[in-house]
């Protein structure tokens, strides 16, 4: 599910599970944690560029998989999301999110542990997850309002709609929209500008600009696994997952 690629000191990860458009299970969460691992020990990379295939970014994260869990797995299967992006947040070298299609609940919160942000004018941001009876869980209730501001991310969060990537450039959620068939083009651009700079000193640049998140996020992150989690003890998460796998209507919420 998970594809690593190196040209010269650029790595590039794709998530290549086109047919359910790159949604996340946990068998490619834990490929996306050991392709880190792999690209943290190579001191020959440089930067890294996340990217997936066909045309989804990832689409979120599995909803078959989540479905049927309880609190106790929903908060597991939280703090696993949390941990593999975690991860892709704190490499040592730069990593730009090159986002071609959708990027929807766990894709948008997979592209916002990205230093940099590219994303194809067909590319489509949302936090769906109020919909489907849940928070965000991995990450984006953190990482949101710490790029695009509180208010905004709330906005983004209460309504679960999507947006496209004009909207998302304006938000300041992506850093540049280019034609789809120059995205990766630009990406590998973007990434041999940074490359060709001293790594010691990129790798400090970005080591010091992290700080401007806050130590306080690894604390934020657990509180966001707990309230993700109690929303699997809810009748509201069973049915609209059930409705999204099953294709039958949203059901009307009864908030138990
Ligand atoms: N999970 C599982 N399967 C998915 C997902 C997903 N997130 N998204 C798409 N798929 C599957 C579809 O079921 C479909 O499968 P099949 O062909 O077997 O029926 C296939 O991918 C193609 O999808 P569509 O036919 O729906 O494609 P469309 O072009 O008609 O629609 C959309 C594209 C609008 C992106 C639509 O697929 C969609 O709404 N997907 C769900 C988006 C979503 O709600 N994502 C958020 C999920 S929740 C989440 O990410 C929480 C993150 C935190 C989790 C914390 C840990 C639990």
């Amino acid at each position: 599910m998970i594809k690593l690629e190196k040209r010269s000191h650029i790595a590039i990860l794709t998530i290549s599970r086109p047919e359910a458009l790159n949604a996340l299970n946990s068998e490619a969460l834990e490929d996306i944690k050991r392709n880190v691992e792999a690209i943290r020990a190579d001191e020959d990379i440089r930067v890294l560029i996340i990217t997936g295939e066909g045309k989804a970014f990832v689409a979120g994260a599995d909803i078959a998989e989540m479905k049927s869990l309880n609190a106790d797995e929903g908060r597991a299967f939280g703090l696993k999301g949390q941990a593999a992006l975690t991860a892709i947040e704190e490499l040592p070298i730069p990593v730009i999110a090159a986002v071609n299609g959708f990027a929807l609940g766990g894709g948008c919160e997979l592209a916002l542990c990205a230093d940099i942000r590219l994303a194809s004018e067909k590319a489509k941001f949302g936090q769906p997850e109020v919909g489907l009876g849940i928070t965000p869980g991995f990450g984006g209730t953190q990482r949101l309002p710490r790029v695009i501001g509180l208010s905004k991310a709330m906005e983004l969060i209460l309504t679960a709609r999507m947006i496209r990537a004009d909207e998302a450039l304006a938000l300041g959620l992506v850093d540049h929209v280019y034609a789809p068939e120059e995205l990766m083009d630009e990406a590998i651009k973007l990434a041999e500008t940074i490359a060709v700079n001293a790594p010691v000193a990129v790798r400090a640049s970005k080591a010091a600009v992290r700080r401007f998140t806050g130590a306080a996020l690894h604390d934020d992150l657990e509180y966001e696994a707990e309230l993700f989690g109690s929303c699997f003890a809810t009748n509201d998460q069973k049915a609209a997952m059930e409705a999204f796998v099953n294709k039958t209507e949203k059901p009307v919420f009864s908030g138990k």
